[in-house]
C-alpha cells in the first residue's frame, strides 16, 4: 500500500467513527452525514396542496414547499452554471494542457423535493456530481477517492484506453472504500458527454446519484451564448424499481418555484443529459419556441433543426440552442406528462436587458451567476487560468 492509500484508509477510519477530521478533503455538507450508516428509505408524504378543483393555478399541480439547498450543500440553479474546469497543472510534451480534477465518493442524504429525502451515493457530495469541463485535446487527470460505503468507479464517455474505462474487472476495476485511483485520458471528442459509476449492480449505483456532466469544448469554442447544464434525473424513493420524483438537476419543480432568468434575443445553449433509471425514454419540450439540436454535441452543425421536443434514452446527451423572441414565462418539461407532474417541469423567465438584474434578484441570483452562465467555455477559461 502506498503512502497516499494508507492516508486514505486512516481518513476513512476517522469518518467511520464519526470523528470527521478530514474537512480539507471533503465538503462540509458531505462531512455532516458521511459517517452515518445507510438509512431506511423515507416514505413519500402526501402531496399537500394538490387541489384538483383548481384548474387555473399551475402552482396547485406542484410539489409544495421549499427545499433547503444550504443543508443539501448544492443548489440546482447554481448547478446550471458551476462548471468544474479542474486545475491546470502543466503541459504534456506535445504542448497540451494538463487539467487535474479531484472527485470524492461519499454517502449523504439529500432533499429531492420539499420534505422528501433520499439516501444518495455522490461524487463530491452532490447529485449530479461536478460538471467536468475541458477543451478538446486537454490531458485530463481525475483523482478519484472513495470515501463511500461501497466500491465505486468513474466511467467516462469518450475515447480512452480500456485501462481507464472504469469498469469492474478491467484495468484497475472497482475502487474499494478507502482506496483511490487516477483516471487519465485526453479530452476527445468534443461534445456533451457524461460520466457515471459502473460498479455492479449498475442500475443501483446510477440511480443512487453517481453521475455527472462531462463537456468537452471544440478547440475553436462555440459561439457566445448563455449556457446551462441540465441533467434529467429521477429518484426511486421507496426502492420498488420505479421513480417517485423526476427533475432537472435533482430537485423536483425547482425551476417552477424559481424561473430561470434569460434575456430576450440572446442565444441560450443547454447541455442536456438523460440519466433517468427504470424508464425507457425521457424527453425535453420547450414552449413558445423551437430549437436546434446537436446530437451528443459532437458536431458543429445541428443534427436537427427547428424542433420543439427531443427524446433521449438513458445515457443520451445533446446540445439545444434557442432564442426567446418575446418577454414572458415559458415552460420546459418532459413531454411524458407523468414525469412533469412528479417534478420534471420548469420555467424560463425571458426579460429585456433592463429588467435582467431584477429577474436575477427575484430568484436569489446575482451578477456572478450571470457571468458564469455567459462565460462557460473551457476555451476562454484556459486563457484566464494559464
Ligand atoms: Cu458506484
Amino acid at each position: 500500500m502506498n503512502q497516499r492509500l494508507s492516508q486514505l484508509f486512516s481518513r476513512r477510519g476517522f469518518l467511520g467513527l464519526g470523528l470527521g477530521s478530514a474537512a480539507g478533503m471533503v465538503g462540509a455538507g458531505m462531512l455532516n452525514t458521511m459517517g452515518q450508516a445507510q438509512q431506511e428509505p423515507t416514505p413519500m408524504p402526501p402531496m399537500e396542496g394538490m387541489d384538483p378543483s383548481n384548474h387555473n393555478n399551475l402552482m396547485s399541480e406542484m410539489l409544495v414547499g421549499e427545499v433547503n439547498h444550504v443543508a443539501n450543500g448544492f443548489d440546482p440553479m447554481q448547478m446550471l452554471v458551476d462548471w468544474d474546469y479542474g486545475t491546470i497543472t502543466g503541459a504534456t510534451e506535445d504542448g497540451r494542457l494538463i487539467r487535474e480534477y479531484n472527485v470524492s465518493a461519499g454517502d449523504i442524504d439529500i432533499e429531492i423535493a420539499p420534505g422528501i429525502f433520499f439516501p444518495a451515493w455522490t461524487y463530491n457530495g452532490r447529485v449530479p456530481g461536478p460538471s467536468i469541463r475541458a477543451t478538446e485535446g486537454d490531458q485530463l487527470r481525475i483523482n478519484f477517492s472513495n470515501f463511500g460505503s461501497h466500491p465505486h468507479t468513474m466511467h467516462f464517455h469518450g475515447f480512452h484506453t480500456a485501462e481507464m474505462d472504469g469498469v469492474p474487472g478491467i484495468g484497475r476495476g472497482v475502487i474499494n472504500p478507502g482506496e483511490a485511483f487516477t483516471y487519465e485520458f485526453e479530452a476527445d471528442p468534443f461534445g456533451s458527454h457524461l460520466y457515471h459509476c459502473h460498479a455492479m449492480p449498475l442500475k443501483r449505483h446510477i440511480h443512487k446519484g453517481m453521475y455527472g456532466a462531462f463537456v468537452v469544448d471544440p478547440r475553436e469554442g462555440r459561439a457566445p451564448a448563455r449556457e446551462f447544464m441540465m441533467m434529467m434525473n429521477a429518484f426511486d424513493t421507496n426502492f420498488d424499481g420505479g421513480n417517485e420524483i423526476y427533475a432537472v438537476n435533482t430537485v423536483g419543480h425547482e425551476f417552477m418555484r424559481r424561473p430561470i432568468p434569460v434575456k430576450v434575443g440572446e442565444t441560450v445553449r443547454v447541455y442536456l443529459t438523460n440519466i433517468v433509471e427504470f424508464d425507457l425514454i425521457n424527453s425535453f419540450h420547450l414552449h413558445g419556441n423551437f430549437f436546434n439540436y446537436y446530437d451528443t454535441g459532437t458536431t458543429l452543425e445541428p443534427t436537427l433543426r427547428t424542433v420543439d421536443t427531443i427524446m433521449q434514452a438513458q445515457g443520451q446527451r445533446g446540445i439545444l440552442e434557442f432564442t426567446f423572441r418575446w418577454t414572458g414565462q415559458y415552460m420546459f418539461h418532459a413531454h411524458v406528462s407523468e414525469f412533469a407532474e412528479l417534478g420534471w417541469m420548469g420555467l424560463f423567465n425571458a426579460v429585456n436587458e433592463n429588467d435582467y438584474s431584477a429577474a436575477l434578484a427575484e430568484v436569489g441570483l446575482d451578477a456572478e451567476w450571470d457571468y458564469k452562465g455567459t462565460h462557460g467555455s473551457a476555451v476562454s477559461q484556459s486563457e484566464v487560468t494559464s
